[in-house]
C-alpha cells in the first residue's frame, strides 16, 4: 500500500526475445505456422523460461536492499510478470543487458511518456553510456551497490542528476545485506542466488565480464556469505545458485568457504573451470558441501582456437580426465562448447561428439560464437570485416539460442559451417541421448533429463532458423 509522500520505485528486468528466456523462432514467416504448432511452441517457451534458469536478477535484489527512508522499491521481472502500470510509480530503474537494448529503450520511452523518471543501469550502460543517454533521465555507469542510495536520495530531493558514475569498483569485503523483500518469491525456481566474488582474472575475448567487473577478483568475507546463506534458508529452502563466473578462481578461498558451508546441508550449483578436476581436496570440499552440478566453459577442443580467443586455461589434453574426476565426485557437468572459433575446422564436430561420449558430460551446450558489442572479439571481427551486420547496429547482435550466424568463421565457409553445426546438434540432441544422459548422471537425474529434452526442442528451433539463414545467403 502506498504511503503518503513516499516515492515509489519499480526495478525492471527485461525478458530477452529468445535464448535462455525461452527459445522462439526468429523466423518472421512463423505466422504461417499452424495454430497447433504456435501453441505448442509458446507453451514450450514458457516451460523453458520457468524451468530452466528461473532465478531472480541479483542486481535488482542488491539495489532494492539499499533502503532509503521515504522510498519503496519493487522488482518487476518481465520474464514472469506484467508491468504493474495500474499503480503509481515515481521512478523506474531498468537493467540493460547488451543484446536486449531495443526492448529496454522502448520500455524506457513508454515509461517516460507517462511521466515516470527512468534510470538505466547494467552491463550495456556501463560499457556504452553514450548510446544510452537519450533514452533516460539518469544513467548509472558501473557497479551500483553503493551509488544507488545517492540516486534514491536525489529522487526524494527532486534533484536527479543525468549521470552517476562509479569511479572505483565497490569493495566487496564490506558487508552489505541482500534482501528478497522486493521479490515475488513464488515466481522462481529458487531465489537462493549468491555471489561470493566479482571480477575475473582471465581475458577470454568473447566475454565482457573482465571489462565490466575488472580482472582483479574481489571477495566477500566468508562469514558474510555464511550469514547470507543462513538468512536465505529461512525464506526459501530450495537449491542455491552461486553466480560467480568461476567459483574455483581462488582455490584457497573456495575451499574454506565450502568447508564452512558443509553444516548448512544445502544443495547448490555453480560455474567453475575444469581445473577443479585436478584438485582432489577442493573437489572433495565442493562435493561434501552439496554441489550437484557445475557449468564448465570448455569452448573449443582445439587449443589453437581457444588461444586465438585468449582463453589459455583448460588445456585440451587434460579435459577428459578433469571432467571424469568431477563426475566421479558425484557432481554433474554441464559442458559449454563454442563451435566456430578461429582455428576450428570441419573435423571438430566429430571430435566434439566423441568427447561428449567419452567424458559422459551430463548436459552438453553447443553454442555458436556470439560476438557481443563491447568484447574484444567483436572489435576484431569488425576490423576484419567478418561481422554479418553493421557493428554500429547493436540490436542486430541480440540474444538467441544459436539460431543465427552473426559473423563469418575464419577457416570454414558459412555455406559449409551451418550444415556441419546443424548436423552436429541433430546427432547430439536426441530423445534417446537425453534418456541415456539422465540414466548415467551422478545425481539430479530429473533435471538432467529436463535440460536434455528441452535442448532437443531448442536446438530443433535453432536448426530451422539457421537453415533459413543458409538459404538467404545463397
Ligand atoms: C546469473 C546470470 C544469468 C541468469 C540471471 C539473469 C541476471 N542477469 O541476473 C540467467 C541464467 C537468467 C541469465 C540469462 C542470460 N544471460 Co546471463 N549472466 C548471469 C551472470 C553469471 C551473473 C549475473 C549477476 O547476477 N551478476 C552480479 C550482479 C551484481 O552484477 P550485474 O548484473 O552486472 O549488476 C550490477 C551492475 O551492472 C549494475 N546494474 C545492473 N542492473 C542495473 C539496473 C539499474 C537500474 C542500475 C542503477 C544498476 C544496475 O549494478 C549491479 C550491482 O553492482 C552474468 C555474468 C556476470 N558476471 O555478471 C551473466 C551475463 C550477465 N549473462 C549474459 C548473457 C549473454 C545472458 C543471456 C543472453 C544468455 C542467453 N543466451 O540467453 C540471457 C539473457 C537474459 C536476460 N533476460 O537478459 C552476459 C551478458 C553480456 C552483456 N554484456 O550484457 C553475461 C555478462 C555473461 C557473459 N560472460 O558474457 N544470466
Ligand atoms: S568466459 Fe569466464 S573465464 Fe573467460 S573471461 Fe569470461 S568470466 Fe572469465
Amino acid at each position: 500500500m502506498a504511503v503518503a509522500g513516499e516515492k515509489r520505485v519499480l526495478l525492471i528486468f527485461i525478458q530477452a526475445d529468445s535464448g535462455v528466456d525461452g527459445a522462439a523462432s526468429l523466423d518472421s514467416a512463423s505466422a504461417k505456422r499452424s495454430i497447433f504448432t504456435s501453441l505448442k511452441d509458446s507453451a514450450l517457451s514458457n516451460i523453458i523460461r520457468r524451468a530452466q534458469f528461473a532465478i531472480p536478477p541479483l542486481a535488482l535484489m542488491i539495489l532494492s536492499s539499499q533502503v532509503v527512508p521515504g522510498v519503496s522499491q519493487t522488482i518487476c521481472d518481465l520474464r514472469f510478470e506484467k508491468l504493474p502500470l495500474d499503480q503509481h510509480w515515481d521512478m523506474a530503474g531498468i537493467s540493460v543487458q547488451t543484446g536486449a537494448v531495443k526492448p529496454a529503450f522502448e520500455l524506457a520511452h513508454a515509461l517516460r511518456s507517462r511521466g515516470i523518471k527512468v534510470v538505466l543501469g547494467g552491463p550495456y550502460v556501463t560499457i556504452f553510456p553514450e548510446q544510452c543517454r537519450d533514452h533516460a533521465d539518469a544513467l548509472v555507469i558501473g557497479e551500483a551497490d553503493d551509488i544507488w542510495r545517492e540516486v534514491q536520495e536525489d529522487l526524494l530531493r527532486g534533484s536527479l542528476k543525468a549521470e552517476y558514475r562509479v569511479e572505483s569498483f565497490p569493495d566487496l569485503s564490506i558487508e552489505r545485506t541482500v534482501s528478497k523483500s522486493a521479490l515475488d518469491i513464488k515466481s522462481y525456481f529458487t531465489t537462493n542466488v549468491v555471489q561470493t566474488t566479482r571480477g575475473c582474472p582471465y581475458s577470454c575475448d568473447f566475454c565482457n565480464v573482465h571489462v565490466m567487473n575488472g580482472h582483479r577478483l574481489r571477495h566477500r568475507s566468508i562469514p558474510a556469505v555464511l550469514r547470507e546463506v543462513e538468512t536465505f534458508l529461512k525464506e526459501d529452502k530450495r537449491i542455491f545458485f552461486f553466480l560467480d563466473d568461476t567459483i574455483n578462481a581462488d582455490e584457497t578461498y573456495a575451499e574454506q568457504l565450502f568447508r564452512e558451508l558443509e553444516p548448512f546441508r544445502i544443495s547448490w550449483v555453480g560455474q567453475a573451470t575444469t581445473a577443479l578436476g585436478e584438485k582432489p581436496r577442493l573437489l572433495d570440499a565442493f562435493a561434501r558441501s552439496g554441489c550437484g552440478a557445475l557449468l564448465v566453459g570448455i569452448e573449443s577442443l582445439d587449443d589453437g582456437s581457444n588461444h586465438a580467443h585468449k582463453k589459455f586455461h583448460n588445456p585440451s589434453n587434460r579435459q577428459v580426465e578433469c571432467i571424469k574426476n568431477i563426475r566421479k565426485a558425484g557432481i554433474c557437468v554441464y559442458g559449454s562448447f563454442i563451435y566456430g572459433l578461429d582455428e576450428d575446422s570441419l573435423e571438430l564436430p566429430a571430435k566434439l561428439e566423441a568427447f561428449i561420449e567419452e567424458t559422459g558430460i551430463d548436459v552438453p551446450g553447443i553454442n555458436l560464437l556470439r560476438p557481443i558489442p563491447g568484447t574484444g572479439v567483436f572489435d576484431r571481427l569488425a576490423l576484419e570485416g567478418r561481422l554479418l551486420h553493421s557493428p554500429h547496429d547493436h540490436d542486430a547482435f541480440k540474444f538467441s539460442w544459436g539460431q543465427e550466424m552473426l559473423y563469418k568463421p575464419l577457416r570454414i565457409p558459412l555455406q559449409e559451417f551451418i550444415p556441419s553445426y546443424t548436423a552436429l546438434t541433430k546427432r547430439v540432441f536426441t530423445v534417446q541421448n537425453a534418456l541415456k544422459r539422465a540414466a548415467r548422471a551422478p545425481r539430479l537425474r530429473s533435471a538432467v533429463l529436463m535440460f536434455n529434452l528441452l535442448y532437443v526442442h531448442m536446438y530443433g528451433i535453432a536448426r530451422k532458423d539457421l537453415t533459413r539463414q543458409l538459404h538467404e545467403l545463397d
